[in-house]
């Protein structure tokens, strides 16, 4: 049983956790008012203060060199998969073959981002992406074994190590052959990252920490020589004196002894890639391994995972679109009824979906990755919702790909059914997406929640405060009576002015929904998860919308070969994510639809009280 998510055997009582942790972390939240400059668009879409620059214009994060030199990794490594790796065959041994590894290794396919003076090719995040996107064409399962090593292994010492710890561990990682694994969640500590219980013990003469505890699922767990591990740690507070216990993050070697692995899981899916428990006991590590600062272990964690999403993106788009090539090459081909299954409606529709999905998918991967380039902070939900956004579209592009093939779909040699199966995990894994959703909400309405409060000192001061009051006082009014909101037509091409419209409206639509919710609800807001969640949505459908119109904006201006298709994706999609966001913020706000979010619970409780369905055959006979 997976248990990082939330979407677990009794969903009611791991939202029940989830939400005590969120409460929690909402209520500590609400007693800070956040005066800093938030420059993500997706927080700020929360309090319906739209911040266009980090979404119009679509980020040029690549200079002409900088493309020649990411085509000049990519293209070798695409050709070699394509003749020389089976993804089949690394599923068969359990591990991508010696020789492919050895490959991977020595072109620095193990250290995409790591600078070169330490042995790294040191490619931007948007380099990355595109590595992501190749390798994800070929096999999900291998993208995992590079993935946890650089997106989450030893990413920490990149982003947090001092010079001492990058000189010693990074050229290890690249070209030592050392692979690095993420050791975060435990039996205990799945989507509720903070309640860990691996715990590590200053010695007393300060020089060494002794760690103890067990980690569960660790990507790479069996063959990683080198770790990133989370323990809790007594802290005490500089302030007060007091002492609390705290996460703090350690590199830890599987060579100071105490370091062991159990046998490797029996997956459903990236059956290549190696996965166990790691049991540390009495493990001595040095005080100079701890990452990032005694005590903020937590925030290394979220920002490793924040850091390395959008290559999920990247990965997810890649395979999508060899998903798509499969079911095109079939729709192309293959007569039924007298005709190409290409000119059937039903499949015509299928296949703009699909494709309309990979390049939303697209778009949001080098959306983030190129913010993170030009030195954004703020991009923490947008990375969140493309992880989410890509896994599941992956999942849907992938199925319609089968149900195109049709039986042939469902025959192994086909390759999709092992794409079904290696895709499952994306859902889960790096965050479970019920949480990230949570996350997103939450995040955003702390944030809108935050300015609310701002708000309410200004009236108490209005004299000193006009200026704020009439600004908001003349958005309310704009968005009560749909006049004069927000106007996106300008940053978009004329075919798109339509779509821009259809967004705008979301977005105003939004911002009056999150504002009605924090008046109806305040803290309570956070038990309401059936509303959270469509909200969380509602931003994704926001999200995306303005992803697609920037860049097919972009290709429309400098006239791309494949700018009309493009600006007809971006069309298709506004107006059915437009629809969404309105059924979705109705379903927030009407009677009607709250009644039936008990009514769910209620069966939900019912089922779990019952051990299972409650309803027996309509026969009137025990079975
Ligand atoms: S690795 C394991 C993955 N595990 C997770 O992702 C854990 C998920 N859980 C969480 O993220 C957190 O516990 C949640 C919060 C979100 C539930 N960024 O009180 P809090 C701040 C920045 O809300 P909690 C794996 O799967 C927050 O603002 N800050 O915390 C292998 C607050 O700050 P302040 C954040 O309720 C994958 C403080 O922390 C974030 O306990 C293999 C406390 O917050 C955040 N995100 O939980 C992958 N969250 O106090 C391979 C919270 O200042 C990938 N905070 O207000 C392959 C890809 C392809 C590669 C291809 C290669 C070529």
């Amino acid at each position: 049983m997976i248990r990082t998510g939330v979407t677990v055997v009794c969903r009611n009582t791991a939202l029940k956790v989830t939400s005590r942790y969120l409460r929690m972390s909402l209520a500590r939240r609400s007693n800070v008012s956040d005066q800093t400059v938030n420059t993500s668009f997706v927080a700020n879409l929360f309090r319906g203060e739209i911040h266009f620059g980090q979404v119009f214009p679509y980020p040029e994060a690549a200079d002409e060199e900088q493309k020649e030199y990411i085509r000049s990794l990519a293209e070798p490594v695409q050709r070699f998969f394509s003749e020389r790796y089976d993804p089949a065959e690394s599923e068969r041994l359990g591990r991508p073959p010696e020789a492919v590894l050895d490959e991977l290794w020595e072109t620095g396919g193990y250290a995409l981002m790591i600078p070169e003076e330490y042995g790294g090719l040191n490619m931007s995040n948007t380099g990355y992406a595109t590595m992501c996107s190749v390798v994800g064409a070929v096999d999900l399962g291998l993208a995992v074994v590079l993935g946890a090593h650089q997106s989450i292994g030893w990413k920490g010492i990149l982003l947090y190590g001092s010079e001492e710890q990058k000189r010693k561990y990074l050229p290890m990682v690249s070209t030592g052959r050392t692979v690095a694994a993420f050791a975060l969640t435990e039996p205990g500590s799945g989507s509720d990252a903070s309640s860990i219980r691996t715990r590590a013990v200053k010695s007393e003469c300060g020089k060494y920490y002794i760690l103890n505890g067990s980690k569960l699922w660790i990507t790479g767990g069996g063959i990683a020589d080198l770790f990133t591990v989370f323990a809790k740690t007594e802290v005490t507070d500089s302030r007060t004196g007091q002492k609390k216990d705290k996460v703090t993050a350690f590199i830890v070697e599987r060579g100071f002894g105490g370091v062991t692995s159990g046998p490797p899981e029996d997956k459903m899916g990236i059956r290549c890639t190696n996965t166990t428990e790691v049991y540390f006991d009495d493990v001595r590590i040095p005080v100079e391994n701890v990452l990032g600062g005694e005590g903020n272990g937590f925030k290394v964690a979220m920002n490793i995972l924040n850091n390395g999403r959008f290559g999920m993106a990247g990965t997810m788009a890649g395979i999508m679109s060899t998903c798509i090539t499969k079911a095109v090459e079939h729709a192309n081909s293959r007569v039924q009824f007298g005709k190409h299954l290409k000119e059937f409606g039903n499949v015509q529709e299928k296949l703009a979906r699909m494709t309309t999905l990979q390049y939303v998918t697209q778009s949001m991967g080098y959306m983030v990755a190129g913010n993170m380039d030009n030195g954004s902070k703020d991009y923490h939900l947008e990375a969140a919702i493309s992880k989410i956004f890509s896994s599941e579209a992956a999942w849907i592009v992938c199925d319609e790909a089968i149900q195109i093939l049709g039986g042939n779909g469902f025959m192994r040699p086909t390759g999709l059914e092992k794409i079904l199966r290696d895709l499952r995990i994306y859902r889960i894994f790096e965050g479970a997406n019920d949480v990230l959703r949570l996350f997103v909400a939450l995040s955003g309405i702390k944030y809108a929640g935050s300015h609310l409060k701002e708000l309410q000192l200004a009236f108490k001061h209005p004299t000193a405060n006009l200026g704020l009051i009439f600004k908001e006082g003349s958005r309310r009014v704009a968005r009560t009576f749909g006049v004069g909101g927000t106007d996106l037509g300008s940053f978009v091409v004329e075919p798109l002015r339509n779509s821009a419209h259809l967004c705008a409206e979301s977005i105003d639509s939004f911002a009056l929904a999150v504002e009605t919710l924090l008046f109806k609800y305040g803290k309570r807001i956070v038990d309401e998860q059936f509303l959270l969640i469509r909200l969380a949505d509602s931003a994704i459908d926001i999200y995306a919308m303005v992803n697609v119109l920037s860049r097919a904006t972009r290709a429309a201006r400098i006239n791309l070969p494949s700018a009309e298709q493009e600006v007809l994706m971006a069309k298709a999609w506004c107006v059915h994510a437009h629809s969404r966001v309105q059924g979705n913020l109705k379903q927030i706000n009407k009677r009607i639809y709250l009644e039936s979010f008990s009514t769910m619970s209620q069966i939900a409780k019912n089922v779990c009280e019952n051990g299972g369905v409650v309803h027996k055959l309509p026969l009137e006979i025990n079975l």
